[in-house]
């Protein structure tokens, strides 16, 4: 039977190096011939991603259809996430259905509202939280540029991620120090994923594995 792939999610509020570590693992894995593919969300190329790019560059959306497109962009990939995973790919998701939680709920949509629509998404086998604070990425390149680049909004988006990771009975998170070189971190991370992959991932996604949140 064909190993399924692990299902690898980056988490973690703007400019906190999420992109970084997600190529640098996605190298690290290829090199160790470890089959991998990557997603980022939001994805901006399809039609659904433009409407949201051009929300998040300023053009006035109503927030629960916001909401809705944010999660609707990731159910469009869903078909090539699943057949990556069932070909024995691993998969890493530069954010995920955590973002679409804490970005909405720290506006003040109701949580509870707010995870619905990405509910039955596969589940992750890992979650990396890259914890950095705010007055660390206030100092970043580009801060300021686009919607949420704001810091009383992304200290309620912090608050909203632990709120998550603390409720979270189904998954493993793992909360890295981001504040250390980009080098060491992806030291720590790979360590992480590679002690996973170790781990039998011969079960294939049913529902009962689908509770994502
Ligand atoms: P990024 O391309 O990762 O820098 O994300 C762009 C912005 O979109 C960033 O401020 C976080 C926000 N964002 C990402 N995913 C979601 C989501 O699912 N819902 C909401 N409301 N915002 C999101």
């Amino acid at each position: 039977k064909q190993r399924r792939g692990c299902l690898i999610v980056f988490e973690g509020i703007d400019r906190c190096g999420k992109s970084t570590q997600v190529k640098l693992l996605l190298t690290k894995l290829l090199e160790n011939n470890k089959p991998t593919v990557t997603y980022s969300f939001p994805n901006r190329e399809t039609s659904i991603g433009k409407v949201l790019d051009a929300y998040l560059k300023g053009t006035n959306l109503n927030q629960y259809a916001t909401h809705l497109l944010f999660s609707a962009n990731r159910w469009e990939m869903i078909e090539s996430i699943f057949k990556n995973l069932k070909e024995g790919k691993n998969v890493i998701l530069d954010r995920y259905a955590y973002s679409g939680v804490a970005y909405s709920a720290a506006k003040g949509l109701d949580i509870e509202w707010c995870k619905h629509a990405d509910h039955l998404l596969p589940s992750p086998d890992i979650i990396i939280y890259l914890a950095l604070p705010v007055k660390v990425i206030e100092c970043r390149y580009a801060f300021g540029e686009e919607r949420f680049d704001n810091t009383v909004f992304l200290t309620r988006v912090i608050d909203y991620f632990y709120a998550l990771m603390s409720s979270d009975k189904h998954h493993h998170w793992c909360n890295i120090d981001a504040s250390r070189s980009i080098e060491s971190i992806h030291t720590e991370v790979y360590d992480i994923v590679s002690r996973k992959l170790v781990e039998e991932m011969s079960s294939s996604y049913d529902a009962t594995m689908m509770a994502t949140l």
